[in-house]
């Protein structure tokens, strides 16, 4: 037994979150909006690949940001300076978004005019993983500083995403961290992930991820 207590404190919300998670995904496929769900540990390089994704992406595709924190709204003041149009949503504590609340910030945001939209979730490796945004397609970065040992300890949130950045590969000669040992551990995980390493401060491998991005929203939007 564990020398302190634990308590289950889970809203039992699932099945419910599913189902608007499948509708809004519909809805989303209708009107042809890409919904792209990013997620990471607070700092891991978010706002930072966002910035610059967006300044490759911006002038071939309609963008939207949402940015979402439990408060503050400094992610959305570093977005607002590519041009891009974006909306900061503060979570009243909750430290994920699920469906509806992925929907409220979407109808706010105004997507009539959007082919990819794109949700900075709030930082954490936990709870994001387990509620489905009703995104289109699920990306998260790791960076370089938090370790390679991370897909061992959130394995949840790596056998659900469909790309994972590593980033901050600028600074892999000063960490321990084994870039084949992460592949490795999530290809177990995850067979079908597609794993891109990057450094959003060089700009190394970001044109490779924009690529992986606007080939999924031509898909989406093509079907
Ligand atoms: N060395 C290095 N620093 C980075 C890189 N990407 C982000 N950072 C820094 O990491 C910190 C957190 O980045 P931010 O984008 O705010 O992370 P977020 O909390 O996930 O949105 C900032 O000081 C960034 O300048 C990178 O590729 N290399
Ligand atoms: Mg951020």
């Amino acid at each position: 037994m564990e020398p302190f207590k634990i308590m289950e404190i889970k809203q039992s919300i699932f099945e419910d979150n599913d189902q608007q998670a499948n509708q809004l995904r519909e809805s989303l496929k209708a009107e042809k909006t890409f919904l792209l769900n990013l997620m990471s540990s607070p700092g891991a390089g978010k706002t930072t690949t966002l910035v610059k994704t967006l300044e490759i992406l911006k002038n071939e595709m309609r963008l939207g940001i949402l940015e979402a924190d439990i408060d503050s709204d400094v992610d959305a003041h570093s977005i607002s300076k590519t041009g891009v149009k974006v909306i900061q949503l503060h979570t009243g504590g909750m430290c994920h978004l699920d469906a509806d609340m992925t929907k409220q910030g979407l109808l706010g945001l105004g997507t009539e005019d959007v082919d990819c939209a794109i949700l900075e979730n709030v930082g954490n490796l936990v709870c994001p993983a387990e509620f489905d945004t009703g995104a289109s397609k699920n990306a998260m970065i790791l960076s370089v500083p938090e370790g390679d040992d991370k897909p061992l300890k959130y394995p949840l949130m790596f056998s659900i995403v469909d790309v994972l950045l590593i980033n901050k590969i600028d600074v892999l000669p000063y960490f321990d961290f084994d870039l084949e040992t992460v592949k490795e551990h999530v290809k177990k995980l995850n067979p079908n992930i597609r794993v891109i390493p990057i450094s959003a401060r060089t700009g190394e491998g970001i044109e490779e991820w924009a690529n992986w991005l606007r080939t999924e929203v031509k898909l989406w939007n093509e079907k």
